[in-house]
């Protein structure tokens, strides 16, 4: 198959030498392609794909969280499509997320665990299948699977993308293999981009994947939303203060990591101030909001918007100081929740909320479902489509999570859990530190540790046995290491951390 002047084969080869370079094994990566079973009566309809980058989970209007952000055109989607309201991703960090969102996979099973790792020979992107079942597809955005490289991948008939992170302004993409300079603000960019592609006259179905470089940091607002939160008054979450209440029982490595590039105390090492960041990020949520709303304005210009389906999800949450943290990485739920909406008028009755647990994994067999095939049995996410369209089906009890350790950020430690809809253990690997449990329906922001409450020790064991099973039935039993590549955000503030206990206090 010939991609923009590159064939599969010639672009895996690429892929291994990288591979190869960083030191990886290629064991856990095969995902065979599979012929796909086609579903009788199925009609395969549009498929818009928008992703943002660091978007949390309640930072939209209809959340309600933040009082002063408007997202009309979220909260529009929520209203006349569908919530997904406990939607996870397997591991809260950029590369990780949108490998397990390409490819259907945990981040042990398709290798890209950290974001230095480029893709490995052997995995396949869902949009590959969407084009075998006859789909037109595009990928427009941010990749960042590898940092090296902005070349058109497998699977995309059309690619407008850019190295690595992008810039906000002033940025150059690669546009089906030649550079092109930005002019405007990168959201405002791929947004034309995506709205000139859906206008094009075709008479296949067609599959957008919109991948927004917003809302990273470093955050630039579009010029005209900078300052628009300037003036308005923040509410700090109560776990940022530096207290002994807001510790006891906390692991020592969140009160340590207060006081590095990812902590308040010494946030970017300096660079930024709470505030500021906390109103940028707003400001430049907004780009993506108005991107939604383009996107679903042409729909409708071109006939399309009753039988296509849209989402619009983060690939991974962020923490605006809870337990004195900022970004994302570990397990809490500002970090491993992600927003999700769903819209297509077809199959979703307005208003619709799912409260089941949803993970990035499920983003492709939904994809293919919708497409009118059964997704590939290398799979491990499901088809979300039965519950959007409010149907009566199992669904699975808890959601599992994994983050490895990185080099370039040592101040989060390696880790493992699972969530329920009650409950939420934390396991952390490799160092002398507290597990946690959660009752997260009785207490959502993580302040009381109950692990070594005797009367959770039942739970925690069975907890614990369903972590590993999980891991040994998807061959995950082993930590992949990659060789320490990039610089390191690894410095400490000038505010000391005092010493503190755990354990001693709860038993
Ligand atoms: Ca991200």
């Amino acid at each position: 198959m010939k991609q923009n002047g590159l064939t599969r084969r010639s672009f895996l080869r690429s892929a291994g030498v990288t591979s190869l370079a960083l030191g990886m094994t290629t064991a856990n990566a095969a995902s065979k392609r599979e012929k796909l079973a086609k579903i009788p009566r199925a009609k395969p309809r549009n498929v818009i794909f928008i992703l943002s980058d660091d978007h949390r989970f309640d930072f939209m209007g209809f959340m309600g969280k933040v009082k002063f952000l408007e997202t009309p055109h979220m909260d529009r989607m929520a209203r006349e499509g569908a919530h997904i309201q406990n939607a996870f991703v397997t591991t809260a960090l950029c590369s990780p997320s949108r490998a397990s969102i390409l490819t259907g996979q945990f981040s042990h099973t398709h290798g890209v665990v950290d974001n230095n790792t480029d893709i490995q020979p052997g995995l396949v992107f869902f949009p590959e299948y969407l084009q075998q079942l006859g789909y037109e597809t595009a990928f427009m955005g941010k990749w960042h699977m590898g940092h090296d490289s902005d070349d058109p991948r497998p699977g995309f008939d059309k690619w407008v993308s850019f190295r690595g992170q992008g810039e906000y302004y002033n940025g150059t993409l690669n546009v089906d293999g030649k550079k092109v300079k930005t002019t405007q603000h990168i959201s405002d960019e791929l947004t034309d981009n995506a709205v000139a592609w859906m206008k094009q006259d075709r008479k296949k179905p067609f599959f957008l994947y919109l991948s927004h470089k917003a809302v990273h940091a470093m955050f630039e607002p579009a010029k005209r939303h900078l300052d628009r939160y300037k003036d308005v008054p923040l509410e700090y979450p109560a776990s940022m203060a530096d207290t002994e209440a807001n510790y006891r029982c906390k692991p020592r490595w969140v009160k340590e990591q207060r006081n590095s590039w990812h902590g308040v105390d010494y946030m970017y090492h300096g660079q930024m101030d709470f505030d500021t960041f906390y109103r940028r990020y707003c400001e430049t949520l907004l780009s993506i909001d108005d991107s939604i709303g383009r996107v679903m304005d042409c729909l409708k210009e071109i006939g399309q918007d009753q039988s296509t389906l849209v989402f619009y999800m983060g690939d991974n949450g962020f923490c605006f100081g809870e337990h004195g943290l900022i970004d994302k990485r570990h397990m809490y739920e500002p970090s491993m929740r992600v927003p999700l909406l769903a819209y297509c008028p077809e199959v979703i009755k307005p208003g619709t909320k799912v409260p089941q647990l949803v993970q990035n994994i499920d983003i492709a067999p939904t994809v293919l479902e919708a497409a009118g095939a059964q997704p590939p049995q290398h799979m491990d996410g499901r088809s979300i489509l039965p519950l959007l369209a409010g149907k009566e089906t199992p669904w699975r009890s808890e959601v599992f999570y994994e983050y490895y350790w990185e080099a370039n950020f040592p101040q989060t430690p390696t880790t493992f859990g699972v969530r329920t809809d009650r409950y939420k253990l934390i396991h952390y690997h490799g160092v002398w530190d507290t597990d946690e449990l959660y009752d997260v329906q009785n207490d959502p922001d993580e302040r009381d540790n109950l692990i070594d409450k005797p009367e959770h020790r039942t739970l925690v064991a069975d907890l614990r046995r369903r972590m590993y099973d999980w891991l040994e039935k998807t061959d995950g039993m082993q930590i992949p290491l990659r060789r320490e590549v990039g610089g390191r955000s690894d410095k400490r503030g000038p505010k000391a951390t005092t010493e503190f206990k755990f354990h001693q206090e709860s038993r």
